[in-house]
């Protein structure tokens, strides 16, 4: 296999991996770019795109006076060819994993602001040339719209390059502060290198902002999963400048300091308004308060269970274990055919054809696998002393021995490339990159997550999963469930993988996607989360009492932003200046773009 220029690390970009994963970056490098088909980048059909109702000459005008703002060298056109990269050397330019014509989600320009005071002035500058921006963090929510803004044109406020600051790590109330450059490897790294007794939480993938992965209310995997509910203070920019810290923050600290409490309790005094800067485009948050586990012994394992059927059955069981907090963390539940996907191995190692897997095919390689011939499996770690752990392991598996056929699986009885074993990384709070691998399955592969929530009850979960083996079907896609199990309610991810340099492959993933989101919607259950071309639609889904949510979204958008500068359109929601215009998608607008246009329809 070729080897490509190697992957940044930690020391050269603070976007970069840490030094200890540098060769398992440059082998993923390696191999997903031995599957890719389309060329690295192709010459672009358009110039640079403007912001909507903006001349080319009222936009370098405004550019000048950005450039002023900021210093020349931090503010850069976007008028090169775009390439997208992969993973770890990524696009803040567009989305690299299109569901549109690469050229069409892109920005007029991207902005470096240095500091809060700089995002001030990028806000000002804004609002008084009436320029949409669009801030990212790192620019990693792959699945979900990357760096991309909603809005073409837009100017991409890159907040990471230049605001990557550690601010504070606090190991006597195990919390810290951020600001949104720092990725989960770095804010790891340096709690190893301070050698303090913490662990912080990770997704799956470890190259994401801590802060933007918290305010789009992504999940992590130890007790300390849920990012959002662990946050605890906020530095925001409104979007007519203005600067407003959340929580104790908001009292000042004595002779100027920060306030001690700060990063100790959540609400502080009123309204408890944090929860409206997440999912929102009310304000640009520039410091982020966590909270940090203490380390502790800990168990990871692998329950496989036997036959497709069992999946209402071990819901069923899942239940009392999540609600009584038996599970320890937020484990997941996956379909046998992610055992094929995380091996990195392509498609057309397991099959020649180009429809789904059958699940014939899928079992005889399944049961050539450490896992076995089986239907579902469970990844789960417990946590405590190694007495604890015990009386855990036991209570869990009784819960499971009704259901005929399952196995019980240790880290310790699987080979060391098992994914058990970046399973139990994770779970224990270190970040890792083993689920690239998702990626080797397709030439030129992109992803796009469906994400609807379930009631962790076999009836409701039914209903989810069955539409998603249903439509999966129709639109030809291999289903990838991965069922995150939070309590009361599961994350249902279910990971759609398309062929980026096809069109035709593309219209049906945005079908699937329109499909799925429909008909959930209908039977009543809703998504956490989703991609920007398809907010639109999940919003509309919220739609309880004739849209009072959007409504009172609308009031709050409009009152903090009146020229609609800051991200319109993200999550749903859109400025008074842009409503009743056609920049909603709904229907099959997403499928009609792709090989046109987005562009307003009226
Ligand atoms: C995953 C989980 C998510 C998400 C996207 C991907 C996991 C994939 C729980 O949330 O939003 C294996």
């Amino acid at each position: 296999m070729k080897t490509r220029t190697p992957p940044p690390t930690l020391t050269e970009k603070y976007s970069g991996v840490p030094p200890r994963l540098a060769s398992i970056a440059q082998q993923a490098k390696d191999r997903l770019y031995s599957h890719r088909t389309a060329p690295e980048s192709i010459p672009r059909r358009h110039d640079v795109r403007l912001p909507p109702d903006t001349t080319r000459e009222a936009f370098d005008e405004a550019i000048r006076m950005l450039r002023q703002a900021l210093g020349p060298e931090n503010v850069v056109l976007n008028d090169q060819p775009l390439v997208d990269g992969w993973y770890l050397e990524h696009p803040n330019t567009h989305d690299a994993f299109h569901m549109v014509d690469q050229e069409d989600l892109v920005c007029s320009a991207v902005a470096y602001p240095g500091s809060t005071a700089e995002v001030q002035a990028v806000v000002r500058w804004a609002n008084e040339y009436e320029i949409p921006i669009y801030p990212i963090s790192i620019g990693r929510n792959v699945g979900y719209g990357g760096s991309a803004p909603r809005v073409p044109g837009s100017v991409v406020v890159d907040l990471g390059r230049r605001m990557n600051k550690i601010l504070d790590i606090d190991a006597e109330n195990a919390s810290c502060v951020v600001e949104p450059g720092v990725s989960y490897f770095a804010l790891y790294e340096e709690i190893q290198k301070r050698k303090l007794p913490l662990w912080i939480d990770t997704p799956d993938l470890g190259g994401g902002s801590v802060l933007g992965n918290a305010i789009d209310r992504g999940v992590g995997y130890t007790p300390m999963g849920d990012h959002f509910a662990n946050h605890c203070g906020m530095e925001i920019v409104l979007p007519n400048g203005e600067l407003l810290r959340t929580g104790m923050g908001a009292l000042p600290g004595k002779g100027g300091a920060d306030n001690p409490t700060w990063q100790s309790f959540q609400p502080a005094y009123g309204p408890y308004s944090d929860g409206v800067f997440s999912q929102s485009n009310f304000g640009i948050v520039c410091q982020m308060g966590f909270w940090l586990m203490h380390e502790t012994d800990h168990q990871s394992y692998m329950i496989t269970f036997a036959r497709d059927e069992d999946f209402p059955d071990i819901v069923e069981a899942i239940r009392p274990l999540a609600q009584k907090r038996i599970l320890g963390n937020i484990p997941q539940l996956r379909h046998v055919a992610q055992e094929l996907n995380v091996t990195g191995l392509p498609k057309s190692h397991w099959y020649s054809g180009t429809s789904p897997i059958p699940r014939d095919v899928i079992r005889k390689h399944a049961s050539q696998l450490p896992c076995g011939d089986c239907s579902w499996v469970f990844y789960g770690t417990q946590y405590g002393d190694e007495a604890s752990i015990k009386t855990q392991l036991d209570t869990i598996k009784s819960a499971f021995a009704a259901i005929k056929g399952y196995k019980f699986f240790l880290p310790f009885d699987l080979p060391t490339d098992h994914y058990i074993h970046s399973r139990a990384l994770v779970c224990s709070g270190v970040p890792v990159l083993r689920e690239l691998d998702w990626l080797n399955w397709k030439p030129n592969a992109a992803h796009l997550f469906f994400s609807p929530i379930t009631p962790t009850r076999a009836a409701d979960a039914k209903v989810v999963h069955e539409i998603n083996v249903r439509l999966h079907a129709k639109y030809g896609f291999d289903l990838f469930p991965t069922l995150c199990v939070a309590g009361r309610e599961m994350h249902y991810i279910a990971n759609i993988i398309y062929d980026r340099s096809s069109a035709s492959e593309k219209r049906r993933a945005a079908g699937l996607m329109r499909e799925l989101i429909a008909e959930a919607a209908r039977e009543g259950y809703g998504e956490y989360r989703t991609h920007i071309l398809f907010a639109d639609q999940v919003a509309k889904t919220y739609g309880w009492n004739n849209g009072a949510l959007m409504r009172f979204n609308e009031t709050i958008k409009d009152a903090l932003d009146p020229n609609g500068i800051l991200a319109p359109g993200r999550n749903g929601i859109w400025p008074r200046k842009y409503r009743g215009k056609g920049w909603e998608l709904f229907g099959d607008s997403v499928e009609m773009a792709i090989g046109g246009t987005i562009a307003p329809k009226l």
